[in-house]
């Protein structure tokens, strides 16, 4: 595509509407930023764009009258009427996964994985990274995990790696990864999709421009998932934890197999991997489907899912205070989340959750508490609702706590040796933080400055 002088609407000034005006400007495009915030907090992000680029602050209706494309950031609803009346004139409305896509098929055209699913996406991203590096594989990693795909799309590499947001789906077009892998399906983003219908409806995207030639993912054990196995005209590569697959990834006699009808290539012993919890060995299981599916060999898959560590904010051991361990799963943002994580653990338990309240069925959550959980402590704008919702369930082990070191307070005094405590939100962080890495970061600084239990000698001293 010829950039020159193409006028372009970049909707948004995070960090995907900085990357989109900076790559785009460096290709001649005429960019005009928009962002709904106002010029004064815009001042930050205005210096760092290139010169050039116009910005408009508080609106986006002048950006997107004078486009003759539009590229809009994941976190912009599709639905603005702005964007609406603009598709409406003809103009074209593309998010960054579909401009990196584009940038990327037209210059070096690398071969893309692209990741999505409620959990996991971001372990299994990086794992899928360390397994192609181990492989020797020039194969970097980007989308949703925080860096955007834009800035890798045109360097010359093997593989493009991408965790890829259901927001970030709604605008794309003609995205066709080579691998695409959609590890689960829950309820989350219901503010944002409105319906559980309309979130699956943006995930099943990532599939859409696939053909027989491309390779897709699946969980085999996710009932939602199950029409997509049966319907997509991709090559299948589905995982299964219980087994229940003829072919695929699945775990055979405590490894993990290739399973190809009665064969089964041995890949790895589970008992080898580090990371906690069920839904983390699923996550290992699509990770070695994509690296079998690329060609990676069984011995560098299980050198990997060895040597593989717990990525920050998921289910992250922090430290060990009075004999309890302490874990920060701060990317616990939704539901499902939380109680994957609560079901990683059988010591005794003291879960710190609550933030911003995401919306959908709550059920399986206070099942998981009331089934697991010793004691709660509860934080935020969710705080009310999952008392009352846990009391109606008749768990009554709940402290309230009027900020995050309160709780870490409350939550050492019913911890006990030998046990757990987990901070796993179950909510979006915006109440209280900028975001999950800050909410997280914040819980293990506070965590490591807790003043070590005074000792029997020590406090008969005093
Ligand atoms: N804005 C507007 N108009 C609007 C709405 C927002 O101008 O109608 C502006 C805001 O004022 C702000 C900017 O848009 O200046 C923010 O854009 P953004 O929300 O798209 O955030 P980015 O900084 O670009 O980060 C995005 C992803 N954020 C979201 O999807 C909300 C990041 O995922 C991602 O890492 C990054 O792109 C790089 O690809 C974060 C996330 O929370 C981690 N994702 C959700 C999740 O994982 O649950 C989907």
């Amino acid at each position: 595509m010829d950039w020159q002088n193409k006028r372009v609407a970049v909707l948004g000034l995070g960090k995907s509407g900085l990357a989109i005006a900076k790559v785009l400007a460096s290709k001649g495009a005429r960019v005009i930023a928009s962002d709904s915030r106002t010029r004064e907090e815009l001042q930050d992000v205005a210096a760092q764009l290139p010169e050039g680029v116009d910005i408009e602050a508080g609106s986006h209706a002048n950006a997107c009258m004078e486009a003759d494309l539009i590229v809009v950031s994941p976190g912009v609803p599709v639905g603005l009427p702005v964007l609406q009346a603009a598709e409406a004139d003809g103009v074209e409305v593309i998010g960054e996964i579909e401009l990196a896509y584009r940038l990327a098929r037209d210059g070096h055209g690398a071969p893309i994985i692209a990741i999505t699913g409620t959990n996991g996406k971001t372990t299994t991203t990086t794992l899928v990274g360390e397994i192609f590096k181990a492989a020797g594989l020039n194969a970097p990693i980007g989308g949703n995990i925080g860096h955007p795909l834009v800035l890798l799309a045109e360097d010359p590499v093997d593989w493009l790696i991408a965790e890829i947001s259901s927001f970030q789906l709604e605008t794309v077009h003609q995205f066709r990864p080579r691998i695409a892998a959609m590890l689960n399906f829950t309820d989350d983003h219901l503010n944002r999709h409105g319906t559980r219908e309309a979130y699956f409806a943006a995930k099943k995207r990532l599939f859409a421009q696939q053909g027989a030639e491309d390779w897709a993912v699946i969980n085999a054990d996710d009932p939602a998932l199950a029409g997509l196995i049966e319907t997509l005209p991709s090559r299948m590569l589905p995982f299964s934890l219980s087994g229940r697959v003829s072919r695929g990834v699945v775990v055979s006699d405590g490894w993990i197999v290739w399973r190809q009808d009665e064969d089964e290539v041995p890949v790895a012993p589970i008992a080898d991997i580090q990371l906690r919890g069920a839904h983390n060995l699923e996550n290992c299981l699509a990770a070695t489907a994509m690296a079998l599916a690329a060609g990676i060999a069984p011995g560098t898959i299980a050198h990997t899912l060895r040597e593989f560590r717990a990525v920050e904010h998921r289910i992250e051991p922090v430290a060990m205070i009075d004999g309890a361990q302490w874990y920060n799963d701060s990317k616990g943002t939704n539901y499902d989340s939380t109680v994957k994580a609560i079901e990683s653990f059988t010591e005794p338990l003291v879960l710190i959750a609550g933030g911003r309240d995401k919306g959908g069925a709550i059920t399986p959550l206070i099942d998981a508490v009331a089934s697991r959980v010793a004691h709660t402590v509860l934080i935020g704008e969710a705080a009310p609702y999952f008392e009352r919702v846990l009391r109606a369930a008749g768990y009554e082990t709940i402290s309230m706590a009027a900020d995050l070191p309160a709780a870490l307070q409350t939550a050492r005094s019913h911890a006990v040796a030998g046990g757990v405590v987990l901070f796993s939100p179950a909510c979006a962080s915006f109440d209280m933080f900028k975001n999950y890495e800050e909410r997280g970061r914040h819980f293990k600084e506070q965590v490591l400055a807790l003043e070590p239990a005074p000792t029997d000698e020590a406090a008969t001293r005093a």
